[in-house]
């Protein structure tokens, strides 16, 4: 039956309920971590709607996906994101300064205003570079997995996408070669139920995105993306079938995205305010403020010392990344080869000359 390898909400298998319980210190951090995407989040589209950053993809909603998903890693792991992922950058540790830097393009950007502002690099965190292709990064995910294999270290890698980056040649090249090779690698999908415009009925005729792990000889299952536990648990035991040698295992996160697909999209063309209010009602950090008041881990008091405290961070945040004035023109020319050539410095020469 297919629907064997469904694990939807609480339908979790025992396999998953044994999985090693976080601690209350890094609960309560990982709720932190969701509030601190969601704010960042609301900090870019305000900015990009005054003018001051470009174009931008908004993560909210996929939060529970992000941050339970790094929480199943270990810190060895290499993570190969999209461009929705910051709640992923986040809980690995990059700062919300890198972020905006990122956003404005400034000096103090990493990758010094170059590529979109939502494709992200940061080796010191493992964080492999994504490009604008979508799915591009699954195949280098795969490749980087097999390496490690072979040269046996206990490196897992993770790579994330979308519902419509599945109909696109690369996941299935890149699914099959997990499955040849038995490579070390989970596969995220996040399915917000769009790609831009297209819904996921038109994008794929199979009942789930998950089961076409079946094909590939890799595990499979579609789970509940809004459930910071379930997330959590899916990944680590796929983490851990995979450290064991037993393969890959593809992980279809439902979710759901609030906002328009990016800044440059009108929503309302292809879906209803309706639609977008109820997915509202299974807000990820809600579900997760509750489970941890249920579990005596957050108390109101306390959640609203963090809320209190996030805000403070990304506005100070904010205000000192604003001001960094963009790289300097010569960056163009010194950052393409390890020496410049002279015919680049006649170009800066050149240049200069008009200035
Ligand atoms: C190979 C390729 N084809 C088309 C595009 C244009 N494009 C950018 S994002 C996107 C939709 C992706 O949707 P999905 O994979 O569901 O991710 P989501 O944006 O919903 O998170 C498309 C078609 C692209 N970047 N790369
Ligand atoms: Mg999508």
């Amino acid at each position: 039956m297919l629907e064997d390898n469904l694990v939807i909400g609480s339908k979790q298998s025992k396999e998953k309920q044994q999985q090693p319980r976080l601690t209350k210190e890094e609960l309560v951090a990982a709720y932190r971590t969701m509030l601190l995407t969601r704010v960042l989040d609301q900090k870019a589209i305000a900015l990009h709607n005054q003018g001051k950053i470009g174009s931008y993809t908004s993560s909210a909603g996929h939060e529970a996906i992000h941050v339970g998903s790094v929480y199943g890693l270990s810190p060895n792991d290499y993570i190969f994101p999209y461009y929705r992922d910051q709640g992923v950058l986040l809980a690995r540790g990059v700062k919300p300064e890198q972020i905006l830097n990122r956003y404005f393009g400034n000096a103090s950007d990493e990758m010094k205003g170059r590529d979109l502002p939502n494709l992200y690099s940061f080796k010191e965190r493992r964080l492999f570079s994504n490009a604008a292709p979508i799915s591009s990064n699954l195949q280098v995910s795969v490749g980087f997995a097999i390496a490690a294999k072979m040269k046996r270290k206990d490196i897992v890698t993770i790579a994330y996408f979308g519902d419509g980056a599945t109909s696109s040649g690369e996941f299935h090249v890149a699914l099959n070669f997990a499955g040849v090779y038995k490579a070390p690698c989970i596969f995220v999908c996040e399915n917000n139920q769009y790609a831009i415009s297209v819904p996921v009925k038109r994008q794929t005729a199979s009942k789930t995105i998950s089961i076409k792990a079946r094909a590939y000889g890799i595990t499979g299952e579609t789970i509940d993306g809004n459930d910071f536990f379930t997330v959590q648990t899916a990944v680590a035991s796929a983490r851990e079938r995979a450290s064991k040698g037993l393969g890959a295992t593809l992980i279809e996160c439902i979710t759901y995205r609030y906002s328009p697909h990016s800044s440059a999209d009108d929503w309302k063309k292809y879906r209803t305010s309706d639609e977008v209010e109820e997915w509202k009602k299974k807000d990820p950090i809600i579900r997760f403020k509750n489970q941890l008041l249920e579990m005596q881990i957050l108390t109101e008091k306390s959640e609203k010392e963090i809320f209190d405290s996030v805000q403070e961070q990304v506005n100070s945040a904010a205000k000192s990344t604003e001001d960094i004035p963009p790289p300097s023109e010569n960056s163009l020319i010194t950052d393409v080869y390890a020496e410049v050539p002279w015919n680049l410095k006649e170009e800066e020469e050149g240049a200069a000359h008009y200035e």
